[in-house]
């Protein structure tokens, strides 16, 4: 692993958003590709994963971890409220972490990816009832649901929200994307989901395309 990387890991692994922070900052001023530089960022949260499921991490470290992956995030990926109503929407999305499930560091990077490829994003956050998600869709008619899991315990629910959505009459009217780090092309199937992106930039190739279908 090269030094910044290393560095970088060390941060993440540390727990220490102020460091990680001023290692975004670094990045994004010497003009670098967020998208290709979170990479190391990512492997680092993932390593922090790894630790806690070997036990060798407990759920405080893990929080600051994530705490500092948000903090990167945050600078990599700015909010773009406020920039899209700007221009042109490209489509409109709901999004959010399905109910039970609070992992959301996923979930905002695909809907920073979207917001900066023109879509309007409407990001209800993380643990969202499949109710709210109902009702979002009833009022707002959004051309794309994108509904993320990162629990093996949770991705049920993508499907219990397709179910409702089916019962209430407004599955047609709406394509539902799923993904999250449990998530399959063929649980997409299964649950009769539009979609699957293994990671945000396929989230937005598979969003243009099936805008474009
Ligand atoms: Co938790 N956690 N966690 N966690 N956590 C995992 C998921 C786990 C794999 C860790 C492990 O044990 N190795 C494990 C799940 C095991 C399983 O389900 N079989 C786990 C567990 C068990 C838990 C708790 C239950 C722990 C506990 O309380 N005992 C608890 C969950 C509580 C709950 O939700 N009800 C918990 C809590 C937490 C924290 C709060 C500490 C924190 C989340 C903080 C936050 O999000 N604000 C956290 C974290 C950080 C992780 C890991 C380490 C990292 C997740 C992450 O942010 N990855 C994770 C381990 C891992 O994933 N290897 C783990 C980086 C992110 C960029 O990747 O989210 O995969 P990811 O998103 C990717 C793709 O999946 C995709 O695009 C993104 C990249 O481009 N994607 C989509 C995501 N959503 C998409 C939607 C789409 C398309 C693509 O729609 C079209």
């Amino acid at each position: 692993m090269s030094k910044p990387n290393q560095e970088i890991h060390n941060c993440i692994l540390d727990g220490d958003a102020g460091k990680t922070k001023i290692l975004a900052e670094k990045i994004v001023n010497a003009g670098s590709n967020p998208t290709e530089a979170l990479q190391p960022f990512i492997t680092a949260i993932r390593h922090a994963g790894d630790l806690f499921d070997q036990g060798e991490f407990f759920l405080p470290q893990l929080l600051l971890s994530a705490k500092a992956m948000q903090a990167a995030m945050d600078v990599m990926f700015p909010s773009s409220e406020g920039k899209s109503a700007a221009r042109l929407s490209r489509g409109t999305v709901i999004a959010g972490t399905i109910q039970g499930d609070i992992h959301e560091i996923g979930k905002n990077l695909v809907c920073a990816l979207l917001s900066a490829h023109g879509f309007q994003v409407v990001d209800l956050g993380a643990d969202v009832a499949l109710d709210r998600f109902v009702q979002e869709t009833e009022q707002h008619k959004p051309d794309f649901l994108v509904l993320s899991a990162l629990l093996t315990t949770t991705m049920i629910n993508q499907k219990h929200l397709i179910d409702q959505l089916n019962d209430k009459g407004i599955r047609d009217g709406v394509k539902v994307l799923v993904g999250g780090a449990p998530v399959t092309s063929d649980w997409a199937e299964e649950i009769g989901a539009d979609g699957y992106a293994p990671d945000a930039s396929r989230a937005v190739a598979l969003a243009i395309k099936l805008l474009d279908a």
